[in-house]
């Protein structure tokens, strides 16, 4: 079996992905025939959603491609003394299969955990691990989401069975919480699509955050709280509704169960005493939440500046309630259930109690995921079942997740850590064997952040330069393990080639009949890598498990995907596939009628009484909000997205234009208590640990609150750390009290001068 070959022709603009955020906007590439230099790079007009947006990043995308990234060769081995020795892929792959089998027949498969999967623009690797997993009976995985969204996931399952986006582009009002789009993007061609709604006088925009962000800039309303008392200002606001009685009573009846909880627990609420708690003007609250209540159209978005922080399920929860019991769902410019090419978040709306936990720390397990806080507590300990090995791969937690030095004792503590990655990361650095695999733009990949509505897209990405020599990409790395395993082999690929053989249709029935072979059925990937991959032109084998994905989307969503012209029956999947595999900008895969939502729910009703989280409501109006630690008076924002921060997308520090050394931003008053100015340095210091940064004082930033960008503090081989390793700073205990997402916007601090 050898690896695919795949030959790109050189100095021709070409399509691609930038591979920094989620919305992953149609590019064109100019690659220099001789050095492979990423000459120019501009928007492309014909990529779907993007239709040629970029932000200021995409551009420097080169940087990751040819950049300072400590790019990894050839398979790495840890020797005793604890350096590293090049091997050959047999031989690692040979190795890390027998000391993986050794694990499970001794431990369980249980003692081997995955992390990651695909960063923003690479998730096509990942959808081979399952297969890989299920070869060494590994059940545990998590990775980024289980450190942000599960706490939303969560609740979306328990009030609507499904997760939900919102339509920015033709909303009336906008409301962002804990979102700083213009810098974040989170939805198609942010930055217009704010300025649209900030210049349009019909419309209006909320923004519920500290800081007066770019975004909070363009606001009608800008709720300046007080850090971490988002829960106080969401129940206002939903309170404000519920007393001012601006709820939309017909949509209710009819659409949904638990008014009568909610609105009793809401008439108890002093909105005034909420708005104090906050430090938010109380007319200003209702002003909001009446000019929202008498819009068409709401839409809402709340991402980090909640989701890390106190409260976050429970704020989850009731921003949830501002839209449902104003009835926007289901209805242009609201929010909607997306289709896609694979599900994503299908939990089944389980109490907490009934949510499945790990074995050994007793931590929910939502979407498949455990929490990423709880990695430390699952391998720290000497139960029987605590993890002995990690598979990591396209993620670099040692780093991302919080308390970096905690975590990195963790990963050490591991029998066998394995790192799948394009660098030498810091979690590379803790690895028994490092595996390099081509960069994202010298393989096919994709992502799975297809949410668009009523038209939703697909983009699979062509190679735009060789990959090198030597290196493998995920799926086959996954595909070798598997049959190293002996979980699967030319025995169960005959029949399936002799199937292809006789066309698609029969392929599909064949398949079929795999789904309902035990054995069989987790190693789909590898089974249609194996056998349709080859078949697929231009070395596009790992596109295969992509076919899979377009039968089963066509199945779960005939009419979209027959709207979006791909007919119907059981072969329109594999019609999708081919515009897929052909559509090198990126192609609509379904469109939906608007009651595509409603039909997704079922003849589920909408829930809006989670007991669980409505109690934490009830209690708050008599919860006495901590004051300031003494020791630490500060609130640190520990990972503020800026103009220059891509997670660590990128190692090279050099991409950054602006602020190269990642700013420490504090208040005009902060500053002159502290008697500091632009440019001086500081130590920032929390419980965990400290650290030197440059100071920027900026009239955006309430006073008590200062913030530090993320992605930085990465350390080169030779140990250069340009900026704030911020994990080093944060504690794995500071987390939510239902889903252990960590509080990274609320970590208390204190600043000196040096
Ligand atoms: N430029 C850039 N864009 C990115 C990324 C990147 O690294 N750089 N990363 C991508 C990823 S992985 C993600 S998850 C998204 C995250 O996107 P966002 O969540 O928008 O990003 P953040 O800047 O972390 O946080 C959002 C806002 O929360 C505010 N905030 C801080 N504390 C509080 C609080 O107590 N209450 C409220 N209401 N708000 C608070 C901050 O001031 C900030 O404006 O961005 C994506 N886009
Ligand atoms: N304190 C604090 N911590 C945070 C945050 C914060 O705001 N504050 N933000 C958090 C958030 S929201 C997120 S999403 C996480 C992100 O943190 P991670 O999930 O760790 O992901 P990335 O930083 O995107 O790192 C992606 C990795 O993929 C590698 N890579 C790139 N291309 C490829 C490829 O083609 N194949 C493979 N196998 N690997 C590749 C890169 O080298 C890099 O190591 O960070 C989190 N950590
Ligand atoms: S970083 Fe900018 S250019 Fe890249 S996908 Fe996100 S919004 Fe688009
Ligand atoms: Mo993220």
């Amino acid at each position: 079996m050898s690896e695919v070959t795949i030959t790109t022709e050189q100095g021709a603009w070409k399509p691609s992905a930038c591979i920094l955020c989620e919305c992953n906007c149609g590019i064109e590439v100019l690659v220099e025939p001789d050095t492979g230099r990423f000459a120019k790079i501009r928007g492309d007009k014909l990529h779907p959603s993007s239709e040629g947006y970029t932000c200021n990043k995409a551009l420097r995308l080169d940087a990751y491609q040819n950049g300072r990234n400590e790019r990894i060769t050839v398979p790495l081995r840890r020797r005793g003394d604890g350096s590293f020795e090049e091997v050959d892929w047999d031989t690692a792959l040979t190795e890390i299969t027998e000391r993986l089998e050794r694990l499970r027949d001794e431990h369980g498969g249980e003692s081997i955990f995955y992390y990651g999967g695909g960063g923003q623009g690479n998730h096509l690797g990942g959808a081979y691990a399952p297969a890989m997993m299920a070869a060494f009976g590994a059940r545990y995985r998590s990775n980024a989401l289980a450190q942000e969204k599960t706490g939303e996931f969560w609740v979306s399952a328990r009030m609507l069975g499904r997760p939900h986006r919102s339509d920015f582009e033709r909303c009336e009002v906008a409301v962002f919480l804990g979102k700083n789009p213009y810098q974040s993007h989170g939805f198609p061609r942010a930055r217009s699509v704010l300025k649209e709604i900030a210049k349009d006088p019909a419309r209006s925009m909320i923004v519920i955050d500290p800081v007066r962000t770019e975004t909070a800039e363009l606001a009608d309303f800008h709720l300046q709280l007080r850090p971490g008392t988002d829960l106080h200002v969401v129940t206002a606001m939903v309170a404000v509704l519920v007393q001012e009685d601006l709820i939309d009573h017909v949509w209710l009846a009819e659409h949904t169960d638990g008014l009568d909880a909610v609105v009793a627990a809401m008439r108890e609420v002093v909105v005034t005493d909420h708005c104090a708690v906050a430090d938010v003007d109380e007319d200003l609250v209702r002003a909001a939440v009446r000019r929202l209540a008498a819009a068409e159209s709401v839409a809402v978005l709340e991402d980090l500046g909640v989701q890390m922080n106190r409260h976050s399920t429970v704020v989850s929860y009731v921003e949830k309630l501002i839209w449902l019991l104003t009835g926007n769902f289901a209805k242009p410019g609201t929010q909607y259930v997306f289709s896609g090419l694979a599900p994503i978040a299908r939990d089944r709306g389980l109490t907490f109690d009934q949510t499945p936990r790990t074995r050994v720390s007793g931590a929910p397990i939502i979407s498949g995921l455990f929490p990423c806080n709880s990695i430390p507590d699952e391998i720290l300990t000497d139960h029987p079942d605590r993890f002995r090995a990690a598979i990591v791969e396209s993620s670099n937690p040692v780093h991302s997740l919080a308390d970096s030095e905690r975590m990195t004792e963790a990963f050490r503590a591991l029998d066998l850590v394995v790192v799948i990655d394009i660098a030498m990361t810091e979690t590379a650095r803790e690895a028994d064997y490092v595996l390099p695999t081509p960069t994202q733009f010298e393989k096919y990949e994709a992502t799975f952040f297809d949410f668009e509505f009523p038209r939703n897209l697909f983009h699979l990405r062509r190679p735009l330069l060789d990959p090198p020599a030597g290196q493998l990409a995920e799926p086959e790395i996954h595909a070798r393990l598997c049959e190293l395993a002996g979980a699967v082999g030319e025995a169960d690929y005959a029949p399936l080639r002799e199937a292809l053989g006789q066309g698609r249709e029969a392929f599909a029935h064949a398949m079929m009949g795999v789904l309902g072979d035990r054995r069989l059925a987790k190693l789909v990937p590898v089974l249609l890598y194996r056998t349709l991959g080859p078949t697929l032109p231009d070395g596009a084998a790992a596109a295969a498990v992509l076919w899979g994905a377009s039968l089963l989307c066509a199945i779960e969503n005939p009419a979209g995907v027959a709207r979006a012209g791909y007919g119907d029956g059981l072969m329109a999947g594999d019609r999708l596939f081919e515009a897929i595999l052909a559509g090198a900008h990126g192609v609509v895969i379904t469109d939906d009628e608007y009651d595509a939502s409603w039909k997704r729910l079922g003849d589920r009703r909408v829930q809006l009484d989670v007991p669980e989280l409505l109690d934490v409501v009830r209690r708050l109006g008599a919860e006495t909000p901590a004051g300031p630690d003494p020791d630490y008076p500060l609130v640190l924002a520990a990972g503020e997205r800026r103009a220059f921060t891509a997670n660590t997308i990128f190692r090279d520090p050099t991409w950054r234009r602006r602020d190269p050394q990642g700013a420490l931003r504090m208040s005009q008053a902060d500053a002159a208590a502290l008697s500091l100015a632009t440019g001086d340095r500081v130590r920032v210091s929390t419980r965990r640990g400290s650290a030197e940064a440059p100071v920027e004082v900026v009239d955006t930033m309430r006073q008590g609150h200062i913030s530090l960008p993320n992605g930085l503090g990465l350390t080169s081989q030779d140990g250069e750390q340009v900026g704030v390793r911020l994990n080093n700073l944060t504690v794995s205990e500071d987390r939510d009290e239902f889903v252990g997402t960590p509080w990274h916007k609320f970590v208390p601090a204190s600043v000196e001068k040096l």
